[in-house]
């Protein structure tokens, strides 16, 4: 007997379908469930994860070369820890396996999907489903063969309904804002315009409990995978590495089905998520993606150098201080000056190489709950928007200097971006038109004179004077 087929005997019962298995949730969800696993004896009442990929065969085809079994490796300031994670059980592409797909997740096992497909998967315009989008225009017109996240959703919900199965619970683990009630928004106007009785049926049977997750975890390189063999003494193909810190807010609210003891591996259950995913998304995320774009305009590859960059950091520090932390519903018990101190600390461990391109990845898609809520409070509330300003001013910046050079722009709208380019003769068109893009800035906010012209000022002084220079205005206006 192969050591594959000893390990795929002792697996526990497929009992979450994950969509969206990239390095995140194998670092992150799989990691919890691991330590969860290890305290339950009977391995019928263990949880076995069914991961199911969006893009390519690559991670199945590693991961099923090795039995699913992989190793995450946490890197520190204290040193490396490794783990073996055996509770993924089976991953398949949603392209080619897409039958088997839907039988689990209609398999009466399954009480929980969960997802973690980047914030465009969600199919959204402004937190409404995009009936335009062409994966939903296919699921609508082809409901039993999806093609979109929740697509699977609704037609295996559909499976489990006409067979008398209670409904799994939908577990969104991405950085959105109240991730839980715009996927059920997405997934009961889809059901709606597919069958309005099924939609009714999700709509009280069917729960989406909100969640605010947070691990740093970069996307696994080939000198990631070397380092790992050196330090777990084989070659494991599908490794993922990330930091020690962890935080996992769950919304205590799962259906008839219930739900993993996720509280017993550390996970903090609450009757109300908000407060945790506000200060997560706009302290972190927020100042990340500020990171990321301002510091690839000043050449910085990784977060641990732009934070060691001075005017970076100062400009970080101003904007938690003076733009950020004042908008945030902090939660109860929490100091937020050390929660900023604690991110600075996890920026700078440079045995995580987090790439700044990748965070800068999707921005039109991040820009909104991460900069531009934020900014609606604050001009609300009369606060200081200048330094927001200038990280919009900044990803318009990149934009145009990457379709120049013929870069490759990873964002859902990088045509129209490109469009915009080309089609507009000279800094302030160009900013006015990007502003246009009214799924990525609302009209109030794209027409509020004064937001309009502090873009429109930061983005020229870009050009005239260079980054370095804004980044020290923008810390020295506050003071
Ligand atoms: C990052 C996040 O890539 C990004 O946009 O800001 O993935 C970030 O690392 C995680 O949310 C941390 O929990």
């Amino acid at each position: 007997m192969s050591v594959t087929t000893t390990i795929q005997d002792s697996r526990p019962p497929i009992r979450i379908v994950h969509l969206g298995i990239g390095a995140f949730f194998r670092a992150f969800g799989l990691a919890y469930l691991e330590r969860l696993n290890a305290t339950i004896p009977s391995r019928d009442e263990r949880y076995g994860v069914m991961g199911v990929s969006f893009r390519s065969p690559a991670v199945r085809d590693a991961l099923a070369a090795q039995g699913y079994v992989y190793t995450a490796l946490e890197r520190g300031p204290d040193g490396d820890m490794a783990r073996t994670i055996t509770s993924l059980c089976d991953v398949a592409l949603s392209r080619e396996e897409q039958s088997r797909i839907l039988a689990q997740m209609a398999d009466e096992k399954v009480s929980i999907v969960s997802l973690t497909i980047t914030e465009k998967g969600y199919c959204h315009h402004d937190g409404a489903l995009d009936l335009a989008h062409p994966d939903i225009a296919h699921d609508i017109a082809n409901p039993e063969d999806p093609v979109s996240a929740p697509g699977y959703i609704v037609a295996s919900l559909a499976m489990r309904r006409d067979a008398g199965i209670p409904p799994f619970s939908c577990l969104p683990c991405d950085n959105l804002s109240n991730n839980g009630r715009l996927l059920a928004d997405i997934v009961h106007a889809l059901a709606e315009r597919i069958d309005p009785e099924l939609a009714a049926w999700i709509k009280t049977e069917v729960r989406f409990p909100v969640t605010m997750i947070d691990r740093i975890v970069p996307a696994t390189t080939d000198s990631d995978r070397a380092y790992a063999a050196t330090i777990i003494g084989y070659e494991d193909h599908a490794p993922v590495i990330h930091e020690p810190f962890s935080q996992w807010v769950i919304e205590d609210d799962f259906g008839a089905l219930g739900r993993p003891d996720f509280a017993a591996v550390g996970a903090q259950m609450v009757a109300d998520v908000a407060p945790f995913e506000s200060m997560k998304l706009r302290c972190l995320n927020g100042s990340h993606t500020a990171l990321a774009i301002l510091g690839l305009l000043s050449g910085k590859e990784t977060v641990s150098e732009a934070i060691s960059d001075p005017a970076l950091s100062d400009f970080v520090e101003y904007l938690w201080r003076w733009e950020i932390c004042p908008s945030v519903d902090v939660p109860r018990g929490v100091d937020i000056a050390d929660y900023c101190q604690a991110l600075r600390k996890r920026y700078g461990n440079s045995a995580i190489v987090h790439q700044t391109v990748q965070i800068a990845t999707d921005t039109s898609k991040k820009l909104p709950p991460r900069i531009l809520e934020p900014i609606a409070d604050n001009l609300q509330a009369g606060r200081s928007v200048s330094g927001l300003c200038l990280i919009i001013a900044g990803w318009m910046f990149f934009i145009r200097s990457a379709h120049m050079m013929g870069d490759v722009i990873n964002d859902p709208l990088a045509d129209s971006f490109g469009a915009i380019v080309n089609d507009t003769i000279d800094n302030d068109a160009y900013v006015t038109a990007m502003l246009e893009i009214d799924s990525v800035f609302s009209p109030d906010l794209a027409h509020h004179d004064m937001f309009v012209s502090r873009i429109m000022n930061w983005y020229r002084k870009i050009g005239k004077d260079g980054i370095d220079a804004c980044l020290r205005q923008a810390t020295r206006e506050a003071t």
